[in-house]
Protein backbone atom coordinates (compact mmCIF):
# COMPACT_ATOMS: atom_id res chain seq x y z
CA UNK A 1 0.00 0.00 0.00
CA UNK A 2 2.92 2.49 0.80
CA UNK A 3 4.37 1.64 -2.67
CA UNK A 4 1.19 2.78 -4.30
CA UNK A 5 1.17 5.94 -2.84
CA UNK A 6 4.53 6.75 -3.70
CA UNK A 7 3.20 5.17 -7.17
CA UNK A 8 0.24 7.71 -7.29
CA UNK A 9 2.63 10.97 -6.02
CA UNK A 10 5.27 10.34 -8.49
CA UNK A 11 2.72 10.04 -11.32
CA UNK A 12 0.40 12.88 -9.81
CA UNK A 13 3.35 14.90 -9.59
CA UNK A 14 4.81 14.14 -13.32
CA UNK A 15 1.28 14.58 -14.93
CA UNK A 16 0.44 17.86 -12.77
CA UNK A 17 3.65 19.47 -13.74
CA UNK A 18 2.92 18.61 -17.80
CA UNK A 19 -0.75 20.02 -17.08
CA UNK A 20 -1.14 22.48 -20.36
CA UNK A 21 -3.68 24.27 -19.07
CA UNK A 22 -5.87 25.58 -15.90
CA UNK A 23 -8.92 23.19 -17.23
CA UNK A 24 -6.13 20.28 -17.81
CA UNK A 25 -4.90 20.45 -14.11
CA UNK A 26 -8.45 20.73 -12.57
CA UNK A 27 -8.91 17.16 -13.79
CA UNK A 28 -6.18 16.22 -12.92
CA UNK A 29 -6.58 17.28 -9.27
CA UNK A 30 -10.18 15.40 -9.15
CA UNK A 31 -8.38 12.60 -10.32
CA UNK A 32 -6.12 12.07 -7.70
CA UNK A 33 -7.84 14.40 -4.69
CA UNK A 34 -11.35 13.99 -5.75
CA UNK A 35 -14.51 12.01 -4.01
CA UNK A 36 -13.98 9.54 -6.40
CA UNK A 37 -9.90 10.27 -7.06
CA UNK A 38 -7.32 7.76 -6.42
CA UNK A 39 -5.81 8.83 -3.30
CA UNK A 40 -9.46 8.41 -1.61
CA UNK A 41 -10.09 4.93 -3.12
CA UNK A 42 -6.36 3.98 -1.46
CA UNK A 43 -7.38 5.70 2.29
CA UNK A 44 -10.71 4.30 1.83
CA UNK A 45 -9.34 0.88 2.30
CA UNK A 46 -7.22 2.35 5.68
CA UNK A 47 -9.30 0.20 7.95
CA UNK A 48 -7.76 -3.30 6.05
CA UNK A 49 -4.28 -1.73 7.22
CA UNK A 50 -2.70 -4.00 10.29
CA UNK A 51 -3.12 -1.36 13.51
CA UNK A 52 0.55 -1.17 13.64
CA UNK A 53 1.08 0.08 10.40
CA UNK A 54 -1.81 2.54 10.16
CA UNK A 55 0.42 5.57 11.66
CA UNK A 56 2.65 4.88 9.04
CA UNK A 57 0.37 4.41 6.09
CA UNK A 58 -1.24 7.27 7.25
CA UNK A 59 1.68 9.38 7.14
CA UNK A 60 2.68 8.57 3.70
CA UNK A 61 -1.05 9.43 2.46
CA UNK A 62 -0.55 12.75 4.26
CA UNK A 63 2.34 13.75 2.41
CA UNK A 64 1.39 12.68 -0.99
CA UNK A 65 -1.81 14.70 -0.61
CA UNK A 66 0.34 17.41 0.37
CA UNK A 67 2.83 16.84 -2.36
CA UNK A 68 0.12 16.66 -5.00
CA UNK A 69 -1.80 19.79 -3.52
CA UNK A 70 1.19 21.85 -3.37
CA UNK A 71 2.37 20.64 -7.12
CA UNK A 72 -1.50 21.37 -7.98
CA UNK A 73 -0.94 25.00 -6.52
CA UNK A 74 2.53 25.55 -7.95
CA UNK A 75 1.23 24.43 -11.84
CA UNK A 76 -1.75 26.84 -11.32
CA UNK A 77 0.21 29.83 -10.92
CA UNK A 78 2.58 29.10 -13.26
CA UNK A 79 -0.27 28.79 -15.85
CA UNK A 80 -2.11 31.56 -14.22
CA UNK A 81 1.04 33.88 -14.74
CA UNK A 82 1.56 32.34 -18.51
CA UNK A 83 -2.05 33.35 -19.54
CA UNK A 84 -1.74 36.83 -17.95
CA UNK A 85 1.30 37.42 -19.62
CA UNK A 86 -0.36 36.55 -23.36
CA UNK A 87 -3.52 38.43 -22.81
CA UNK A 88 -0.85 41.31 -22.18
CA UNK A 89 0.44 40.45 -25.37
CA UNK A 90 -2.54 40.01 -27.34
CA UNK A 91 -3.71 43.58 -25.76
CA UNK A 92 -0.59 45.67 -25.44
CA UNK A 93 -0.97 48.66 -27.38
CA UNK A 94 1.39 48.74 -30.69
CA UNK A 95 2.60 52.62 -30.15
CA UNK A 96 3.31 52.28 -33.79
CA UNK A 97 0.49 52.00 -35.57
CA UNK A 98 -1.20 55.21 -37.05
CA UNK A 99 -3.91 56.90 -34.68
CA UNK A 100 -7.63 56.44 -35.87
CA UNK A 101 -8.23 59.70 -37.65
CA UNK A 102 -11.34 62.08 -36.03
CA UNK A 103 -13.15 63.33 -38.83
CA UNK A 104 -12.90 67.41 -38.66
CA UNK A 105 -15.26 69.77 -39.67
CA UNK A 106 -15.13 72.29 -42.24
CA UNK A 107 -16.13 76.01 -43.10
CA UNK A 108 -20.10 76.17 -44.83
CA UNK A 109 -18.84 77.47 -48.41
CA UNK A 110 -21.27 80.34 -47.91
CA UNK A 111 -19.03 81.15 -44.75
CA UNK A 112 -15.76 80.75 -46.57
CA UNK A 113 -17.12 83.39 -49.43
CA UNK A 114 -18.60 85.65 -46.19
CA UNK A 115 -15.49 85.51 -44.61
CA UNK A 116 -13.61 86.67 -47.79
CA UNK A 117 -16.05 89.57 -48.78
CA UNK A 118 -15.35 90.60 -45.30
CA UNK A 119 -11.85 90.76 -44.86
CA UNK A 120 -11.90 92.77 -48.65
CA UNK A 121 -14.13 95.52 -47.52
CA UNK A 122 -12.15 95.54 -44.33
CA UNK A 123 -9.00 95.96 -46.37
CA UNK A 124 -11.22 99.34 -47.92
CA UNK A 125 -11.23 100.85 -43.95
CA UNK A 126 -15.43 98.89 -43.66
CA UNK A 127 -16.53 98.12 -40.40
CA UNK A 128 -18.82 95.03 -39.66
CA UNK A 129 -22.52 95.57 -38.40
CA UNK A 130 -25.10 93.20 -37.20
CA UNK A 131 -29.24 93.64 -37.50
CA UNK A 132 -31.81 91.52 -35.97
CA UNK A 133 -33.47 89.03 -38.44
CA UNK A 134 -36.83 89.66 -36.68
CA UNK A 135 -37.20 93.25 -37.81
CA UNK A 136 -39.60 96.08 -37.85
CA UNK A 137 -41.57 96.98 -41.14
CA UNK A 138 -40.39 100.73 -40.25
CA UNK A 139 -37.08 99.41 -41.16
CA UNK A 140 -36.66 97.22 -43.51
CA UNK A 141 -39.91 99.03 -45.48
CA UNK A 142 -40.70 102.21 -44.52
CA UNK A 143 -37.66 104.30 -42.93
CA UNK A 144 -36.53 102.65 -46.59
CA UNK A 145 -38.89 105.20 -48.54
CA UNK A 146 -41.13 101.94 -49.01
CA UNK A 147 -44.45 102.75 -47.42
CA UNK A 148 -47.45 100.58 -46.98
CA UNK A 149 -49.14 99.46 -50.37
CA UNK A 150 -45.84 101.04 -52.23
CA UNK A 151 -45.38 97.98 -55.07
CA UNK A 152 -41.60 97.33 -54.51
CA UNK A 153 -42.93 95.20 -51.42
CA UNK A 154 -44.60 93.35 -53.89
CA UNK A 155 -41.26 91.83 -54.92
CA UNK A 156 -40.17 91.37 -51.29
CA UNK A 157 -43.07 89.30 -49.79
CA UNK A 158 -41.88 87.89 -46.49
CA UNK A 159 -43.15 86.28 -43.66
CA UNK A 160 -44.90 87.99 -40.48
CA UNK A 161 -44.70 87.60 -37.26
CA UNK A 162 -47.73 90.29 -36.59
CA UNK A 163 -48.36 93.72 -39.16
CA UNK A 164 -45.47 95.00 -38.01
CA UNK A 165 -42.61 92.54 -37.23
CA UNK A 166 -41.28 90.51 -40.03
CA UNK A 167 -38.10 88.35 -40.70
CA UNK A 168 -36.36 90.80 -42.98
CA UNK A 169 -36.11 90.89 -46.44
CA UNK A 170 -32.86 92.49 -47.30
CA UNK A 171 -29.91 93.79 -44.78
CA UNK A 172 -30.63 97.49 -45.89
CA UNK A 173 -32.85 97.52 -42.83
CA UNK A 174 -29.07 97.68 -41.03
CA UNK A 175 -28.49 100.96 -43.31
CA UNK A 176 -30.72 102.94 -40.93
CA UNK A 177 -29.76 100.86 -37.90
CA UNK A 178 -26.22 101.77 -38.55
CA UNK A 179 -26.39 105.38 -39.47
CA UNK A 180 -28.71 106.08 -36.09
CA UNK A 181 -25.95 104.46 -34.31
CA UNK A 182 -23.22 107.01 -35.40
CA UNK A 183 -25.13 110.21 -36.43
CA UNK A 184 -23.77 112.88 -36.51
CA UNK A 185 -20.52 111.25 -37.20
CA UNK A 186 -18.85 110.82 -40.38
CA UNK A 187 -17.92 108.39 -42.34
CA UNK A 188 -20.49 106.27 -41.79
CA UNK A 189 -18.63 103.31 -43.82
CA UNK A 190 -20.39 99.52 -42.75
CA UNK A 191 -20.90 96.31 -43.94
CA UNK A 192 -23.44 94.69 -43.12
CA UNK A 193 -23.81 90.36 -43.88
CA UNK A 194 -26.40 87.96 -42.43
CA UNK A 195 -29.66 85.98 -43.15
CA UNK A 196 -32.14 87.51 -44.95
CA UNK A 197 -36.08 85.82 -45.84
CA UNK A 198 -38.50 85.90 -48.82
CA UNK A 199 -41.40 83.99 -50.07
CA UNK A 200 -39.35 82.05 -52.95
CA UNK A 201 -38.39 79.13 -53.85
CA UNK A 202 -36.87 77.64 -57.07
CA UNK A 203 -32.87 76.68 -58.43
CA UNK A 204 -31.82 80.51 -58.01
CA UNK A 205 -34.06 81.94 -55.38
CA UNK A 206 -34.50 80.25 -51.39
CA UNK A 207 -36.83 81.42 -48.79
CA UNK A 208 -33.35 81.87 -46.31
CA UNK A 209 -30.60 83.26 -48.26
CA UNK A 210 -27.92 85.69 -47.37
CA UNK A 211 -27.14 89.17 -48.50
CA UNK A 212 -23.99 91.78 -47.61
CA UNK A 213 -25.06 95.31 -47.56
CA UNK A 214 -22.79 98.08 -48.13
CA UNK A 215 -23.58 101.86 -46.57
CA UNK A 216 -20.50 104.85 -47.24
CA UNK A 217 -22.01 108.06 -46.02
CA UNK A 218 -19.16 111.20 -46.01
CA UNK A 219 -19.38 114.73 -47.63
CA UNK A 220 -18.71 114.74 -51.53
CA UNK A 221 -19.32 110.92 -51.95
CA UNK A 222 -20.20 110.18 -55.39
CA UNK A 223 -21.01 107.48 -58.10
CA UNK A 224 -17.42 107.59 -58.98
CA UNK A 225 -16.76 105.97 -54.74
CA UNK A 226 -19.50 103.38 -55.65
CA UNK A 227 -18.01 102.58 -58.88
CA UNK A 228 -14.34 102.17 -57.25
CA UNK A 229 -14.91 100.43 -54.69
CA UNK A 230 -16.85 97.33 -56.32
CA UNK A 231 -14.92 97.34 -58.98
CA UNK A 232 -11.65 96.65 -56.58
CA UNK A 233 -14.24 94.36 -54.67
CA UNK A 234 -14.94 92.68 -57.71
CA UNK A 235 -10.69 92.09 -58.79
CA UNK A 236 -10.28 90.57 -55.60
CA UNK A 237 -13.12 88.64 -55.81
CA UNK A 238 -12.98 86.89 -58.87
CA UNK A 239 -9.43 88.14 -60.18
CA UNK A 240 -7.60 91.09 -61.86
CA UNK A 241 -9.34 91.16 -65.17
CA UNK A 242 -12.58 91.16 -63.84
CA UNK A 243 -14.51 94.32 -65.15
CA UNK A 244 -17.90 95.38 -63.91
CA UNK A 245 -20.38 97.05 -65.61
CA UNK A 246 -23.69 99.34 -64.52
CA UNK A 247 -26.90 99.45 -65.82
CA UNK A 248 -30.10 101.82 -64.16
CA UNK A 249 -32.30 100.25 -62.19
CA UNK A 250 -34.96 101.44 -59.94
CA UNK A 251 -34.55 100.87 -55.59
CA UNK A 252 -37.11 103.12 -53.67
CA UNK A 253 -34.22 103.71 -51.19
CA UNK A 254 -31.53 104.70 -53.43
CA UNK A 255 -31.48 107.02 -56.26
CA UNK A 256 -29.84 107.19 -58.71
CA UNK A 257 -29.89 103.28 -58.67
CA UNK A 258 -27.87 100.44 -60.62
CA UNK A 259 -27.88 96.76 -61.13
CA UNK A 260 -24.16 95.96 -61.04
CA UNK A 261 -23.03 93.06 -63.64
CA UNK A 262 -19.32 91.62 -63.43
CA UNK A 263 -17.90 90.08 -66.73
CA UNK A 264 -18.76 86.34 -66.67
CA UNK A 265 -16.26 84.29 -64.84
CA UNK A 266 -16.93 80.71 -66.72
CA UNK A 267 -16.50 82.18 -70.41
CA UNK A 268 -14.09 85.76 -70.03
CA UNK A 269 -17.12 87.53 -71.73
CA UNK A 270 -16.74 85.45 -74.48
CA UNK A 271 -21.04 84.61 -73.96
CA UNK A 272 -22.06 81.44 -72.56
CA UNK A 273 -25.07 79.32 -70.64
CA UNK A 274 -23.41 80.73 -67.67
CA UNK A 275 -24.33 84.38 -69.01
CA UNK A 276 -27.31 84.11 -71.02
CA UNK A 277 -24.40 84.62 -73.83
CA UNK A 278 -24.14 88.14 -72.38
CA UNK A 279 -20.84 87.94 -70.98
CA UNK A 280 -22.01 89.61 -67.82
CA UNK A 281 -23.55 88.21 -64.53
CA UNK A 282 -25.86 89.87 -62.32
CA UNK A 283 -23.70 90.51 -58.48
CA UNK A 284 -25.78 93.55 -56.94
CA UNK A 285 -28.25 96.69 -56.33
CA UNK A 286 -27.05 99.75 -55.66
CA UNK A 287 -27.14 103.09 -55.78
CA UNK A 288 -26.74 106.53 -54.03
CA UNK A 289 -28.99 107.04 -50.68
CA UNK A 290 -31.61 108.12 -51.07
CA UNK A 291 -31.88 112.19 -49.41
CA UNK A 292 -35.38 110.54 -47.38
CA UNK A 293 -33.59 108.07 -46.37
CA UNK A 294 -29.88 109.72 -44.89
CA UNK A 295 -32.44 112.03 -43.47
CA UNK A 296 -34.25 108.98 -41.35
CA UNK A 297 -30.46 108.09 -40.45
CA UNK A 298 -29.87 111.01 -38.66
CA UNK A 299 -27.89 112.87 -41.66
CA UNK A 300 -28.76 115.84 -43.25
CA UNK A 301 -28.78 115.13 -47.24
CA UNK A 302 -27.43 119.05 -47.91
CA UNK A 303 -25.10 118.57 -45.82
CA UNK A 304 -23.81 114.69 -47.08
CA UNK A 305 -23.98 112.31 -49.54
CA UNK A 306 -23.77 108.43 -49.44
CA UNK A 307 -23.58 105.07 -51.58
CA UNK A 308 -25.22 101.43 -50.33
CA UNK A 309 -25.33 98.41 -51.94
CA UNK A 310 -26.39 94.94 -51.10
CA UNK A 311 -25.32 91.91 -52.82
CA UNK A 312 -26.77 88.20 -52.88
CA UNK A 313 -23.78 86.45 -51.05
CA UNK A 314 -25.53 82.67 -52.72
CA UNK A 315 -25.34 84.62 -56.00
CA UNK A 316 -21.23 85.52 -55.09
CA UNK A 317 -20.56 81.58 -54.31
CA UNK A 318 -22.51 79.93 -57.25
CA UNK A 319 -20.61 82.71 -59.52
CA UNK A 320 -17.32 81.59 -57.92
CA UNK A 321 -17.22 77.92 -57.71
CA UNK A 322 -19.69 77.55 -60.52
CA UNK A 323 -22.76 75.93 -58.53
CA UNK A 324 -25.64 75.92 -60.82
CA UNK A 325 -28.32 75.25 -58.36
CA UNK A 326 -28.99 76.91 -55.27
CA UNK A 327 -30.29 74.40 -52.55
CA UNK A 328 -27.02 72.35 -52.85
CA UNK A 329 -25.82 75.00 -50.01
CA UNK A 330 -28.93 73.73 -47.81
CA UNK A 331 -29.05 69.98 -48.42
CA UNK A 332 -26.05 69.29 -45.91
CA UNK A 333 -25.00 66.75 -48.90
CA UNK A 334 -21.32 65.83 -47.32
CA UNK A 335 -20.43 65.01 -51.17
CA UNK A 336 -20.74 68.80 -52.18
CA UNK A 337 -19.62 70.84 -48.97
CA UNK A 338 -15.96 68.63 -48.74
CA UNK A 339 -15.32 70.40 -51.79
CA UNK A 340 -15.03 73.39 -50.32
CA UNK A 341 -12.82 72.33 -47.04
C1 LIG B 1 -32.14 94.17 -52.58
O1 LIG B 1 -32.40 93.27 -51.73
C2 LIG B 1 -31.65 95.48 -52.16
N1 LIG B 1 -31.79 95.65 -50.73
C3 LIG B 1 -30.21 95.66 -52.61
C4 LIG B 1 -29.73 97.07 -52.49
C5 LIG B 1 -29.05 97.47 -51.36
C6 LIG B 1 -29.93 97.99 -53.53
C7 LIG B 1 -28.59 98.79 -51.25
C8 LIG B 1 -29.47 99.30 -53.43
C9 LIG B 1 -28.81 99.69 -52.30
P1 LIG B 1 -32.61 92.60 -54.61
O2 LIG B 1 -34.00 92.22 -54.26
O3 LIG B 1 -32.27 92.74 -56.03
O4 LIG B 1 -32.15 93.94 -53.91
O5 LIG B 1 -31.65 91.47 -53.97
C10 LIG B 1 -30.25 91.62 -54.00
C11 LIG B 1 -29.59 90.27 -54.32
O6 LIG B 1 -30.05 89.26 -53.44
C12 LIG B 1 -29.95 89.76 -55.70
O7 LIG B 1 -29.07 90.30 -56.66
C13 LIG B 1 -29.73 88.28 -55.56
O8 LIG B 1 -28.37 87.96 -55.72
C14 LIG B 1 -30.07 88.03 -54.12
N2 LIG B 1 -31.40 87.42 -53.98
C15 LIG B 1 -32.61 87.97 -54.01
N3 LIG B 1 -33.58 87.08 -53.77
C16 LIG B 1 -32.97 85.90 -53.53
C17 LIG B 1 -33.40 84.58 -53.16
N4 LIG B 1 -34.67 84.28 -52.97
N5 LIG B 1 -32.45 83.63 -53.01
C18 LIG B 1 -31.15 83.92 -53.17
N6 LIG B 1 -30.66 85.11 -53.48
C19 LIG B 1 -31.56 86.11 -53.66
Amino acid sequence: MRQQLEDIGVKALALIQKADSLKELEELRVMFLGKKGELTRILRRMGDVPADQRPIIGKAANQARDAIEAAVEKRKRELEAREQEQRLREEAIDVTLPGRPVPAGGKHPLQVVTEEIENIFLGMGFEIARGPEVELDYYNFEALNIPRDHPARDMQDSFYISDDILLRTHTSPVQIRAMRARAPRLPVRVIAPGRVYRRDDDVTHSPMFHQVEGIYVDQGISMADLKGVLLAFAREMYGEKTEIRMRPSYFPFTEPSAEVDVSCTMCRSQGCRACGFSGWLEILGAGMVHPRVLENGGYNPEEVSGFAFGMGIERIAMLKYGIDDIRLFFQNDLRFLKQFT
